[in-house]
């Protein structure tokens, strides 16, 4: 008897066979009794969910990666959970416990290389995640339930198609029909202030070791951090966006241009014999040329006149945490 519209995956029936009370069972019982103990199974559907998909990483596939989250107040054991389309894997028989989360991946040593551990790996897939978007198909194995299987879409944040950007949930208790739609995700982005989130939004590397503060992966004499906090381009050679020295009337003078809004420090120096440095206003006394919202350029000029020193030097020193 159907009088309405039906939720996908959910089946309809007596509450006890031969009863007469009706309700929507969160499980279909083909061959099982109504009564048929599934609460394993209930738990594992109504708790396990993706929570967030790095489907096409700056860096390459091999820095992909899917985080699992049980939103249930009971701890699941994830044996006989699998991923059966889009990419593929058995999932160990590991538990979850609530409000827990986990990750699987496509290379363990470059996942963690560049995300770091706080988050436990839980297995290795096989496969990809497309680039283009696809269905992915998490359920369980042995019964052929459907835990979650939607279709996930490039086009709804270009910034998570290779921008640095991945797709979360927008909330994991959502109707599961959500993860189908872009209204069920959002893109959350790497904190681009942050050289850790930089980094992974903007070298393009599939070598876990181009990551750190000293690779210079493009060899174009630039340290990363130098990278990062001079807004550089950690790909090519930098031609241009150099800070540029030059004396005017009778003082030197340091044009440069710094990322805002990040944690990197970039104080400009001043030294009559390289050795001591000084900053500050007795020393060094600086302008903003522009703000572009993203970046600013600053002109410092050195306070000591050229014509009366025999050697004047100006330097940027940069902290990046
Ligand atoms: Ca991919
Ligand atoms: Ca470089
Ligand atoms: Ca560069």
């Amino acid at each position: 008897m159907h009088y309405i519209c039906q939720d996908d995956d959910i089946a309809f029936g007596l509450e006890t066979d031969g009863g007469t009370a009706q309700v929507d069972f969160d499980l279909p019982t083909p061959g099982f009794s109504n009564t048929t103990d599934l609460t394993a199974e209930i738990d594992i559907l109504q708790s396990l969910r993706i929570t967030e998909l790095m489907y096409h990483p700056v860096a390459g596939s091999d820095f992909e990666y899917l985080r699992l989250r049980n939103i249930g107040t009971a701890t699941i054991n994830l044996g006989g959970v699998r991923f059966a389309n889009g990419i593929t894997l058995d999932l160990p028989a590991a538990d979850l416990d609530p409000a827990t989360e986990t990750v699987i991946v496509r290379s363990p040593s470059d996942y963690q290389g560049l995300y770091g551990s706080a988050i436990s790996v839980l297995g290795t897939y096989s496969g990809k995640l497309d680039n283009g978007g696809e269905r992915v198909r998490l359920e369980i194995a042995e019964r052929g339930y459907g835990i979650l299987d939607f279709e996930y879409k490039d086009g709804w944040y270009p910034i998570t198609d290779g921008g640095g950007a991945s797709l979360v949930v927008a909330d994991s208790s959502q109707a599961r029909g959500l993860w189908s739609e872009k209204e069920g995700w959002m893109a959350f982005g790497p904190d681009l202030g942050t050289y850790a989130g930089w980094a992974v939004a903007s070298i393009a590397s599939s070598d876990a070791d181009a990551f750190s503060h000293f690779a210079d992966a493009e060899r174009d004499g630039i340290i990363n951090a130098l990278e990062f906090a001079l807004n550089l381009n950690p790909n090519v050679t930098d031609v241009s966006g150099l800070p540029v020295g030059a004396v005017e009337g009778d003082f030197m003078t340091l044009t440069y241009t710094k990322r805002k809004d990040s944690d990197a420090v970039v104080t400009p120096e001043v030294s009559g014999n390289l050795e001591n440095w000084a900053s500050g206003s007795g020393n060094v006394v600086q302008t903003l040329l522009s703000d572009d919202g993203v970046t600013e350029t600053w002109k410092a000029r050195d306070l000591t006149p050229v014509s009366t020193a025999n050697m004047r030097y100006m330097r940027l020193h940069v902290v990046v945490p």
